[in-house]
């Protein structure tokens, strides 16, 4: 029920800076070109602050600083690093409802989500690692008698980051998290659609680490992205975003011959036994919510089960209950601690998915429900709002093999369970999947033969931690979260000593 007052007004637990510079060496440092770029809220569509435009220039100071600070911060203690980590997340916990107000306004999410998932969630990550880089051990091979090759873990250095704008601070922390616990130093570019809850973050939490560990350069994609990204002097750079622009950084990457890891798009099918209808009603009932998760963070998620497979004898009924239950699905003032559903995260997204509702309608999808935009009053009239929309068709439709990166889902049907894994399998992506059936046989099947990254069975859109995350196919390459991130921020360096006195 409580809503929380919006930024700048009285009673608001976070109020935006006039103007965001970026974070280069410690210091708040303006762009050296001296241009700014407006930063709206997808709430109201309001202009709330201006942040930095970077351009190279900001890039390679931002690289000198992180090249001055990598060497001593490579030698600091693993349980040194880990003592920064767990207290970044305990200034995180303590200014929780003020980095989900920011969250929320400068994406358009819902608070409900921030306070819930997103905000706790980022806050596990830095506890994650701190743990996990305590926990790490080298190798010992012995070779013979007398030889032995020890394996240790050195950090890569300087490396680039780039994130995306569905989950601004989440995003953020997945990368960060991993590679400041190896002793990484960070170059970091958000996403110019929503900049300014980094910042928020930073400020907040800058000052734990020595200057240059981290730094933030703000701006565009191809004015401060690619000046990062084609780097000769960063040793990985990791990206999530489109898969086009996936496609770039692999480019840019092979110049120097940097390792990659890309989280790019999906299409992911979310699948329907029908032993769902049959089973008990708490399970239908979950099952079905899971159905309706197309529409968690207004779809703006790489996993979004935004095709949804029916198996043909349930699908009238299935899709009455899911169809009632979208309607009742609450949409509106992303502040509001009721909302379920709210604004897109940018005009130009807004637009996509209307076109995409188009296009829907001219292939001969059925709407089912939503379709348009959801009209809103008051001040929140200006923001980018989108209805839940269900479309029924069929796979080979481009609403069911383009992203379209809204709360929309499509809904076809399959006849048996080779059908079912025919149609999952039809898209370019393999990064989500869902299967939903009290079938232990079958569920476990479906599991294996998705061609996926990530195969929920009967739960959807958990992201704890400790389980690898990451695409196959188009979504891309590498994995995120888990243990294995720390390899993926790592070299191996080898000495192979002979203890022999007397022969080579
Ligand atoms: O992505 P971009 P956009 C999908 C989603 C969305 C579409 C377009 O379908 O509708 O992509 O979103 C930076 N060199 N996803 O245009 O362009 C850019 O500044 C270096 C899925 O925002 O890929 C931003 O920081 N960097 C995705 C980041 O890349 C470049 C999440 C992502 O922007 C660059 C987001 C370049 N040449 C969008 N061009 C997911 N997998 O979750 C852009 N950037």
């Amino acid at each position: 029920m409580p809503v929380f007052a919006q930024p700048g007004t009285e009673g608001s637990l976070h109020t935006f800076a006039d103007r965001y510079e970026n974070f280069i060496g410690g210091e708040w440092t303006k762009p050296v070109k001296g241009q700014y770029f407006a930063n709206p809220t997808p709430v109201t569509g309001q202009i709330f602050t201006e942040v930095a435009r970077g351009t190279g220039e900001d890039i390679e100071l931002a690289l000198d600083a992180a090249h001055a600070a990598a060497p001593a911060w490579g030698k600091t203690s693993p349980a040194e690093r880990a003592g920064i980590l767990n207290r970044i997340a305990d200034r995180m916990e303590q200014n929780l409802e003020k980095l989900a107000v920011a969250e929320s306004w400068e994406n358009g999410k819902p608070i409900r989500e921030c306070l819930a998932a997103d905000i706790p969630l980022a806050i596990d990550h830095f506890r994650y690692y701190a743990g996990a880089i305590r926990a790490q051990e080298g190798r010992l091979s012995q070779i013979d008698e007398d030889t032995v090759a020890y394996h240790y873990h050195e950090p890569l250095g300087v490396v680039g980051q780039i994130i995306p704008w569905n989950f601004p601070i989440l995003m953020a922390v997945w990368k960060l998290a991993p590679a400041l616990a190896v002793g990484n130093a960070v170059v970091l570019k958000p996403a110019e659609q929503t900049p300014s809850s980094i910042l928020v973050l930073v400020e907040l939490f800058g000052d734990l680490l020595p200057p240059g560990v981290l730094n933030i350069v703000n701006g565009f994609g191809l004015e401060a992205g690619k000046p990062l990204a084609s780097n000769k002097r960063i040793r990985k750079i990791a990206f999530t975003g489109e898969t086009t622009t996936g496609r770039l950084i692999m480019q840019y990457a092979s110049e120097n011959l940097i390792p990659i890891t890309l989280e790019l798009g999906g299409k992911s099918p979310n699948i329907f036994f029908e032993d769902v209808m049959a089973a008990d009603d708490a399970f239908r009932d979950k099952a079905e919510e899971g159905f309706t998760l197309f529409a968690l963070n207004q779809g703006e998620v790489c996993t979004c089960p935004s095709r949804a497979l029916l198996q043909e004898s349930i699908a009238d009924e299935f899709l009455e209950r899911v169809v009632a239950r979208t309607n009742s699905i609450v949409q509106g003032n992303p502040l509001d601690t009721d909302t379920q559903v709210g604004a897109q995260a940018s005009n130009d997204q807004f637009e996509k998915i209307m076109s995409y509702l188009d296009i829907g309608r001219q292939e001969g999808a059925q709407v089912l429900t939503g379709g348009g935009p959801a009209e809103m009053s008051g001040d929140l009239a200006g923001g980018y709002y989108v209805q839940p929309t269900i479309f029924k068709g069929d796979n080979s439709m481009r609403i069911f093999q383009e992203e379209i990166f809204g709360p929309v889902v499509t809904v076809t049907t399959f006849s048996d369970y080779a059908d079912a894994m025919r149609t999952a399998n039809d898209t370019l992506y393999g990064l989500g999947a869902g299967v939903w059936s009290r079938n232990g046989n079958v569920a476990y099947r479906a599991g294996r033969d998705i061609q996926a990254g990530r195969v929920w069975v009967n739960n959807y859109h958990a992201y704890p931690a400790h389980a690898a995350f990451g695409g196959y196919k188009s979504s891309g390459i590498g994995r995120e979260t888990h243990l294995m991130m720390l390899d993926h921020y790592q070299q191996t360096k080898n000495l192979l000593v002979s203890y022999a006195e007397d022969k080579l």
